[in-house]
């Protein structure tokens, strides 16, 4: 059975305190819903499918002259973990020029530069108004999101008849505070975890609207309050499939903490004040810590159940550094604890291992 994603219209969301309440609600317990009334003509959403397709169709040298911004942010090609699965990545998409050079590097024809470039500065009004929406639910008016930076990134999922079952890309949160997602209205395939559960569910497609999860930027941010969806895709048709998602990073100055409302008595400090660029970088090392404990033979120890799960295991081809798909189930626990990664000479080989251990330094550690 499909999730039952709440639907949110934006222009009534400032104004009608129901609705302000529903999307509260909904980012509270499932992490995500659905808007409608964003003001984006369905013309463009249209014109920015055919733009996509012409990007992937480029020939391969061409798509890896998308080079990383940072690492995880150029072309991401299929790979031994999500063979099906390429991407391009824009940072920052809220700045002109950049999205000028990212189709400068493509060499991206005339029409194809124009629906980017009208589409990324569309898409960013639609971020800035959602992140306000959802602030002034949560009581905080007035908190303008206009300068935090943007990532924008579109995938191709190249499915046949082979591949129905498979997976698209494994289980992951954003790490973003939370992304607009424009899905494929054709091709279904996106499952969100439902908190109460466990259950992956699948999310149907809604021509026309834009699903908005909530990252892990959103939780640390809201002090634990919005929780962060844990996703997937799952290869359902035997026909390509597009998305297109813009992520709201965090603060333009990098540094994230929950604003003072967030923060009582009743509900001490969650998180340490972090910035978003470590933060990117840790989990790019627990990643890269946990692909290297899954596949070490021994000397290995992981705190939790990080290897049980095989979707969650990372393959060994680095193609595939997109930061925004780690698998986060410890994500956040991060911050809250050090990871240790020591070389220890093994009793039965008699060679050096690596060894990784979490050492969790508890809440409160950080008032
Ligand atoms: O393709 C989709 O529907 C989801 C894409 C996604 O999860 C991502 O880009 O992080």
């Amino acid at each position: 059975m499909a999730a039952e994603v709440p639907v949110i219209d934006l222009r009534l969301a400032g104004a009608a305190p129901e609705e302000s309440a529903r999307l509260r609600a909904a980012c509270e317990r499932l992490g995500c819903f659905r808007v409608t009334g964003h003001g984006v003509p369905w013309g463009l959403l249209a014109e920015m499918k055919a733009a996509v397709r012409a990007l992937f169709d480029l020939p391969d040298d061409a798509k890896r002259r998308n080079t990383d911004v940072i690492p995880g942010s150029g072309y991401v090609a299929p790979s031994a973990t999500n063979p099906l699965y390429e991407a391009f990545e824009l940072l920052d998409a809220a700045t002109p020029a950049d999205v000028d050079a990212f189709c400068e590097r493509l060499d991206a024809p005339p029409h194809v530069r124009e629906t980017v470039k009208a589409y990324a500065e569309k898409m960013h009004d639609v971020i800035v108004d959602v992140a306000g929406v959802l602030a002034s639910s949560l009581g905080l008016e007035e908190h303008s999101f206009k300068d935090w930076p943007c990532q924008f990134r579109i995938n191709r999922y190249n499915y046949t008849q082979d591949t129905v079952g498979s997976s698209g890309v494994q289980i992951h949160t954003d790490s973003s505070f939370l992304t607009v997602l424009q899905e494929d209205e054709c091709v279904g395939g996106l499952e969100v975890s439902d908190p109460a559960t466990g259950e992956f569910v699948p999310v149907d497609p809604v021509a026309g609207s834009f699903l908005i999860n909530i990252g892990d930027i959103g939780t640390a941010w809201s002090n634990g309050r919005l929780h962060n969806v844990k996703h997937r895709v799952r290869c359902v048709a035997p026909v390509p499939r597009i998305s297109i998602a813009m992520f709201l990073l965090g603060p333009k100055d990098g540094s994230v903490s929950a604003p003072e409302p967030f923060v009582d008595a009743d509900h001490p400090r969650r998180y340490k004040e972090f910035s978003y660029g470590d933060y990117r970088g840790l989990r790019l090392s627990h990643r890269r810590a946990r692909r290297r404990g899954a596949r070490a033979v021994g000397g290995v120890t992981w705190p939790r159940s990080a290897a049980a799960d095989p979707e969650h295991q990372f393959g060994a081809n680095d193609d595939f550094e997109s930061l925004s798909h780690v698998n986060c189930d410890e994500l956040l626990s991060i911050l809250i604890s050090k990871i240790f990664v020591s070389l220890e000479s093994c009793n039965t080989c008699s060679r050096a291992h690596t060894k990784i251990s979490m050492a969790h330094t508890g809440r409160e550690a950080f008032p």
